[in-house]
């Protein structure tokens, strides 16, 4: 077996290492060796491993205390960390010597990976931003540490029974999860309901309902570094108080039901889904999190300083989108409350401490909570709220006087819909910067969703675009080409990305273009296996593996992917002899629960994939996959595989996309429009290395203003006409021939708000030139090293280093 790297670990032998596994399996699992399995040796050498972690985590923390340093608080009700064993061995740079301690067990490091469990704690691109940015900031020992929910029950498990999503729970928490520390000793009350009582000058917050959040930590390893972050996640558990009280009245059942009550505050991971906000179950779990977090943030200041006064030198508080914006008024509340602050010297605390930001501008995504729901729940944060506004809306009446249609616009209470809070209105009212993801989605922002803001704030807002670790996803998950790249340029491009850049010179030397080839060929026949596995259809591994992977949603446009797929089957069968490159399209992602129309398109991909992969005209030059239940731990294994990556958002309308960069990172091509990060991808990889097309978000705006008329598409586009009207007459659905009329309405009868159609024929056309540029394998693969060699740009550590110099001010621990 060859080494992955020789980042590795002088000091801890495969001896060491195989009696720590043995010692940690009998003393610590609990296992005779003659009669453990997998799983108990997986958490043995979890266990073995997990030590080494905690001896770099004592003596970063014990620097960063030591030091009192200001550190980032980074607040996320999601963080999407995939698994962790892999990840720390590399970290710690001993993953060839657990593979011989292994081996010599008779045992497999490989199958062992497989077993451990991919914590789902996230919805999508938003949780795993948040992972790569704590991967980042321990790789930088910058000093933060992430706050988040300890949900027991994370994003559902997605299955596919007759084409159809149908979910599941996904309880990760069934077989422990020896990765986390319990801090049975760190708890906070958490307070809902109740009234206030104004006495004198002091506010009192009484007959309270009180849950008790339990702190959970994660180390969360630096690469080839000392340096360790920490992820403190919280779970609710019942104050026993309240429950006594009935339980001693002998009301076993309502004291029990009061428990499930307080506890369902953690149970369960919201899924990203506009139809379900003003759920209150949501907006306790958004105050749970911050409560608990900013006390811990008192607590932690208070102990090391004794005062308040100085709590913005020490402390930055990041929002990840407005979910946690309820740190504000709680910020407020506790300083005014109970640190005896008066109004103005509290705000400029917070307005030092607190940045957010914005991932979407898509108002039915806004999170706003009505009046009557917020004042029932949190009755004082409602009151501080109100004041923040009053004291906001004064200060633009003394800027712009007699702007009434202003003061309506920027209130924080919406009054045209039936009286609700808007959360980024608060957020951005607070917070001294506020940053979009890719450049831009950060121009849209200031230019729409937040005109009035910018012209009162101009100097909050900026851009910050995003990045992901190149651990996680080149390091990790493609080791084949992570060998190459090491063979030509050393390993360090690990840790400085922007050294790739020097792949470039080999860029014409046919046996390096080679070996990137036939990694690539070897992530696709690993795909192909797991494909026919599962799905029990077979993929030419030379075929063109063309992938789109992500959330379902009508934005994203899986349904113009789509409608591309059929014009292919179609010109297959109208012309049998014609030469056509071979080709697997791919897709992966859930949908939302509730959100029917999404579920629609995973049922349709899955109806077009069963009659064109079961027609035998069609042979092997077309085939289409629906990859169930994507994750972090099959994106790592789809992404190298892949050679075209999917980006085709209406444009305007993807933040940013991360995903975008994890492909052409794994040498995938992309086709795409000018949305989000991709944007600035076409800048670096060059416009001969990107396939874009369609209209820009400038001409979306224009079509959207002039009127898009859809039908006019529909009846002057001859394949794009049959496409549609395949679809609507059921030659994918004929045991239901009417399943996709509400479909085929919507996006021909209904001004479909995502302009499917106007990007048809642009789509269909770039893909016949992809289809020219595959021909050419050579060519192909030139193209291929460019798009990995101008990724540098796209790394987490860059974004995480512009986040800490230009917003949360911190600097580097010295270890
Ligand atoms: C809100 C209220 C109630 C329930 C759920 C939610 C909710 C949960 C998750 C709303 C949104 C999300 C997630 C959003 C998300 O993932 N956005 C993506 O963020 C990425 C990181 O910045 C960007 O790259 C993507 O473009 C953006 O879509």
């Amino acid at each position: 077996m060859t080494p992955p790297f020789s980042y590795t670990s002088p000091t801890i032998s495969v001896n060491a290492l195989k009696n720590s596994i043995a010692y940690k399996l009998m003393f610590t699992v609990g296992k005779d060796p003659a009669i453990a399995t997998q799983h108990d040796w997986l958490n043995a050498v979890l266990f073995a491993v997990r030590d080494r972690m905690v001896e770099r985590w004592l003596r970063s923390n014990r620097a960063q205390l030591s030091q009192d340093v200001r550190q980032v608080y980074y607040l996320s009700m999601e963080f999407l960390l995939g698994r962790t064993l892999s990840n720390a061995l590399l970290s710690l740079g001993i993953y060839q010597q657990i593979e011989e301690a292994l081996d010599d067990m008779g045992l497999k490091l490989s199958e062992l990976l497989e077993e451990e469990n991919d914590p789902g704690l996230g919805n999508g691109g938003l949780g795993r931003l948040a992972a790569c940015f704590l991967d980042s900031l321990a790789t930088l020992a910058l000093p933060g540490r992430g706050y988040g929910i300890r949900y027991e029950y994370g994003m559902f498990q997605q299955n596919i029974v007759n084409g159809q999503q149908m979910e599941s729970p996904d309880y990760w928490l069934e077989y422990g999860n020896p990765w986390e520390f319990p801090r049975h000793n760190t708890r906070y009350k958490v307070r809902f309901g109740g009234r206030v009582q104004q006495e004198g000058a002091k506010v009192r917050w009484l007959e309270t309902e009180e849950v008790i959040a339990i702190a959970y930590d994660q180390v969360i390893p630096g690469f080839d570094t000392n340096a360790t972050t920490t992820l403190r996640l919280w779970s609710a558990q019942a104050s026993n108080e309240i429950n006594l009280g009935k339980f001693n009245q002998g009301d076993y059942f309502a004291a029990v039901e009061d428990k499930n009550h307080s506890e369902n505050v953690s149970r369960v991971l919201y899924p990203d889904d506009s139809t379900n906000s003003g759920r209150e179950l949501r907006l306790r779990q958004e105050y749970f999190l911050v409560s608990a977090t900013v006390q811990d943030i008192l607590h932690r200041h208070w102990l090391l300083h004794k005062s308040y006064s100085n709590l913005a030198d020490k402390v930055a508080i990041h929002l990840n989108d407005t979910h946690p914006v309820l740190a504000i008024p709680e910020l407020m509340h506790l300083l005014i409350d109970e640190h005896k602050f008066n109004w103005q010297d509290a705000w400029a605390q917070v307005e030092q401490i607190f940045s957010y930001t914005n991932h979407t501008l898509m108002s039915e995504a806004l999170e706003t909570w009505p009046v009557e729901m917020l004042g029932k729940i949190l009755p004082r944060h409602l009151q501080i709220i109100f004041e923040i506004n009053e004291h906001f809306l004064n200060q633009v009446k003394q800027q712009q006087p007699d702007n009434r249609a202003l003061l309506t616009r920027v209130s924080l209470i919406d009054e045209t819909q039936g009286r609700r809070v808007r959360m980024a209105w608060l957020a951005v009212v607070a917070s001294h910067k506020i940053n979009g993801v890719s450049a831009l989605h950060s121009e849209l922002m200031v230019k729409s969703l937040f005109a009035d803001f910018a012209t009162l704030f101009p100097e909050r807002f900026c851009n910050k675009t995003n990045g992901v670790t190149p651990r996680r996803w080149l390091g990790l998950a493609n080791r084949p080409l992570s060998k190459v790249i090491d063979d030509s340029i050393g390993q360090h491009w690990r840790t400085n990305l922007t050294q790739l850049s020097e792949i470039k010179e080999n860029v014409d030397y046919p046996s390096f273009l080679q070996a990137v080839r036939d990694a690539k060929r070897q992530n696709k026949e690993r795909l192909a296996i797991y494909i026919a596995q599962k799905l029990n259809v077979v993929l030419n591994p030379a075929a063109l593996f063309d992938v789109q992977i992500k959330r379902i949603h009508e934005y994203k446009r899986q349904l113009l992917n789509l409608l591309h797929v059929i014009t292919r089957y179609n010109r297959l069968l109208e012309d049998p002899e014609g030469d056509y490159l071979p080709r697997a399209v791919i897709f992966a992602g859930k949908a939302a629960s509730a959100y029917h129309a999404a579920k629609q398109i995973i049922r349709l991909i899955n109806d077009v994939a069963k009659v064109i992969n079961n027609d035998p005209r069609v042979h092997d030059k077309l085939k289409v996959v629906f990859i169930p239940n994507y994750g972090v731990s099959l994106a790592q294994m789809i992404i190298p595989a892949a050679d075209l990556s999917e980006q085709i958002s209406l444009a305007g309308t993807e933040a940013s996309g991360t995903s975008n960069m994890k492909f052409a990172l794994n040498g995938a091509l992309t086709i795409g429009t000018l949305d989000g990060a991709t944007v600035e991808m076409r800048g670096y990889v060059g416009e001969e290395n990107i396939f874009i097309f369609g209209n820009s978000a400038e001409q979306v705006t224009t079509l959207r203003n002039t009127g898009y008329n859809p039908r006019q598409y529909f009846e002057q586009d001859a394949e794009l006409h049959q496409v549609l009207t395949q679809i609507a007459s059921g030659v994918f659905s004929p045991e239901e021939p009417q399943r996709y009329r509400n479909l085929f309405d919507s996006l021909v009868n209904l001004g479909d708000y995502y302009q499917l159609l106007a990007d048809y024929r642009s789509y269909v056309n770039c893909q016949d030139q992809v289809d020219e540029r595959y021909a050419d394998q050579d060519e192909w693969t030139r193209s291929s090293v460019l798009n990995i060699a101008n990724m540098g740009y796209f790394s987490s550590d860059r974004t995480i280093s512009e986040y800490a110099e230009q917003i949360w001010h911190i600097k580097p621990v010295r270890l």
